[in-house]
């Protein structure tokens, strides 16, 4: 191992020091099983400094998993309570990011059942996402017509808001690939718009306000705050490629109806998960690199990082006053939040917070009271209060740090916290594969002092390695403290091997009672990150769309005919099961060919499909929907064109000829 990751490592063995942590805590009945204890502290070095989270896994004692592999025997499983049985409905969705797949998911909860995934950065052939030139209007195209980007990243997804609670009207997700934000309409469950965000590389962290409509007196609508982890030259054109220190990240604002962006603040460090206040007038991210490093060493070298607060009316009161200026093409407004610049706190548009240390993941808690950061490579979580951070912009509270209400040591790696709405806090463990559930109140209340309070309530081993974890409803004012999912990374030996990637694995946890009970696993196609839990009657779908929402709709089948400007040839058309309104399309090789599509048929659930043979041309037309594609006939020949949604009880005979003159 390089002497600097070994140095790293001692700075943490120097904070995390496991025999505090158990001195501290002293309640046996809480840490779990001692032995696994030990062997995670003795492997969390290595862990924390390089490939060590494999290690760890690979040598997990088999006898450990044999008391786990069916739940913690300490806890028991409610799975029965919470079956799902045929004919019965979830009561909860889930809407889940899909890492480097780039979708969005749905899941049942309690079921775990996958309900529907959302192409949204990456190309889907079942909906033919990518294919239809509605789509691809969405994801942006070069101008000989191709798609832009065909890949993506997602890892947060959070909902609209209407006063602290979900509206069910948008999602948005984050793509930390090629920085662009999407939104997703939850009536149809469809991405409907996407923005590239100006001069940011590894965009991370989103989330939306929490109010809305307008609020007169701080002259709010609804934004989306989106952070970006990775530092780059400013404008990045080729210039100071080689000299870190004039790199820098920004931290930007969307518009969540218009989806353009709004404004960027230029921050030190970096911006990595984001949250926002309950108020509508704070947001904050994590830093992990307050250093600015460049390499991983140079990135732990710091005792603290930093969660940062942004205090929104003042970054729009001086973008107003023209305060800002512009970097590179981009015409976007950026306000500047370095440190030096807003030394003081009474016109400070942002305020930096010590964390300790390379801190992972900002959530806030339900009553909107504290803010809390986690420490990763610290065993503690830090809780803000979001009044001391108002006050600190007031410049009534002394020094960033003041801000900070308690600390407790909670075990290794923690990475994300959800919320029950009763005062608890539920943090993801990664190095000790568990989740830990702490009470707020108490952690503030050892933190002033008093050596009887003991803020850790509970713990239960979960398979293996967690990252996201959220409770039902946990990220509004509604939150219920009826389920926590914990997102796990590695899932070895929970189900059948798959070859060399095994399937993720979420684990539901029933927190309703004082000891979290694991109701059970369900898989996750690689790589989810983090997902919201929404209350079922929360969400409005629409099940058969308007046909007047599309616009190039084909209304009456009179409309079905073939028109032809030059070597360009029109197809209108539509579909009702089981034919399709034209018998045959007949062009000549050469032509450009845009084909649109209505489906007439009004039943739920009643689509079809368009397929044409050799042609690589695949979408369907869900009920009262139009969907066009544009492409060249290429090819001499006769192709059939058939429906590829099964339809009717003829629909292997719902096809058409293709016939394409040499
Ligand atoms: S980051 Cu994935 S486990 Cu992208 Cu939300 Cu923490
Ligand atoms: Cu129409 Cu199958
Ligand atoms: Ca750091």
């Amino acid at each position: 191992m390089p002497q600097a990751l070994l140095d790293a490592s001692a700075i943490y063995i120097e904070e995390g020091n496991m025999s505090d942590y158990d001195n501290e805590t002293n309640n046996k009945e809480v840490l779990g099983n001692e032995s696994r204890r030990k062997f995670m502290g003795t492997t969390a070095v290595a862990t924390l400094a390089g490939a060590g989270m494999v290690m760890g896994l690979a040598s997990c004692k088999k006898d450990d998993q044999t008391t786990t592999a069916s739940g913690d025997s300490s806890h028991g499983t409610s799975a029965g309570e919470h079956e799902v049985p045929p004919g019965k409905l979830d009561s909860y969705y889930s809407f889940s990011s899909a890492g480097h797949n780039g979708e969005v998911r749905i899941y049942g909860i309690p079921s775990g059942r996958v309900l529907k995934r959302i192409p949204v950065f990456n190309m889907d052939c079942m909906v033919g996402w990518g294919i239809t030139n509605e789509s691809k209007a969405i994801l942006g195209t070069n101008a000989d017509g191709s798609v832009k980007y065909t890949t993506g990243d997602t890892h947060h997804v959070h909902g609209s808001y209407t006063d602290g609670t979900y509206n069910s009207k948008y999602l948005w997700t984050n793509d930390k690939l090629n920085n662009r934000i999407a939104r997703i309409r939850m009536d149809r469950m469809e991405c409907d718009a996407i923005t590239e965000l100006p001069n940011v590389q590894g965009f991370h962290g989103i989330f939306p306000d929490k109010r809305d409509p307008v609020d007169a007196s701080i002259n709010y609508t609804t934004r989306v705050f989106c952070g970006s982890e990775f530092a780059s030259p400013q404008p990045n054109d080729g210039r100071d490629t080689s000299d870190p220190t004039k790199w820098y990240s920004l931290f930007t604002c969307v518009d969540a109806e218009s989806m353009q962006v709004r404004w960027q603040v230029r921050i030190n460090g970096n911006c990595d998960l984001v949250a926002t206040s309950y108020d509508g007038k704070l947001a904050a991210t994590n830093q992990y690199n307050t250093e600015n490093g460049a390499v991983l060493a140079d990135m732990m070298s710091a005792e603290r990082d930093a969660c940062v607060f942004f205090n929104i009316e003042r970054i729009e009161a001086a973008i107003t006053a023209g305060k800002s200026f512009t970097v590179g093409d981009s015409k976007v407004p950026v306000v500047d939040g370095t440190i030096d610049s807003n030394k003081d706190p009474k016109t400070a548009l942002v305020c930096y917070v010590p964390v300790p240390k390379n801190p992972h993941g900002v959530n806030i808690s339900p009553d909107g009271k504290y803010f809390v950061s986690s420490g990763k490579l610290s065993p503690t979580a830090t809780v803000i209060a979001t009044e001391l951070v108002h006050k600190w912009f007031a410049g009534e509270v002394k020094a960033e740090r003041d801000t900070v209400v308690a600390e407790p040591e909670i075990g290794l790696g923690p990475l994300h916290t959800g919320f029950d709405g009763k005062g608890n806090a539920f943090t993801t463990l990664f190095l000790d594969s568990q989740i830990v559930k702490w009470n707020v109140d108490a952690a503030i209340a050892q933190f002033k002092g008093d050596k009887t309070a003991k803020p850790v309530l509970d713990r239960i081993d979960v398979h293996y390695q967690p990252g996201h974890g959220y409770t039902s409803m946990g990220e509004t004012k509604e939150a219920d403290g009826k389920f926590f999912n914990s997102g796990n990374k590695f899932s070895k030996d929970r189900f059948l091997p798959v070859g060399p990637l095994h399937v993720e694995t979420e684990q539901l946890i029933d927190i309703s009672g004082d000891k979290m009970r694991l109701i059970h696993d369900h898989t996750a196609y690689p790589e989810p990150h983090d997902a919201i839990i929404v209350r079922a009657d929360v969400v409005k779908t629409r099940q058969v769309s308007d046909m007047n929402d599309f616009p190039n709709a084909v209304k009456t089948f009179e409309e079905n005919r073939i028109e032809r400007k030059g070597n360009k040839v029109m197809v209108y058309m539509t579909s009702q099961a089981p034919n399709f309104g034209l018998p045959e399309i007949k062009v000549r090789r050469g032509d450009e060919l845009t084909i649109t599509l209505t489906n007439h048929d009004k039943v739920e659930d009643l689509t079809h499909g368009f397929g044409i043979e050799n042609y690589d041309v695949n979408f369907i037309v869900n009920p009262q929907e139009t969907h066009s594609v544009t492409f060249k006939a290429d090819k001499a020949g006769m192709f059939w064109i058939y429906c590829t949604h099964f339809c009717h009880a003829l629909h292997l005979e719902m096809r058409m000829r293709f016939i394409v003159e040499a």
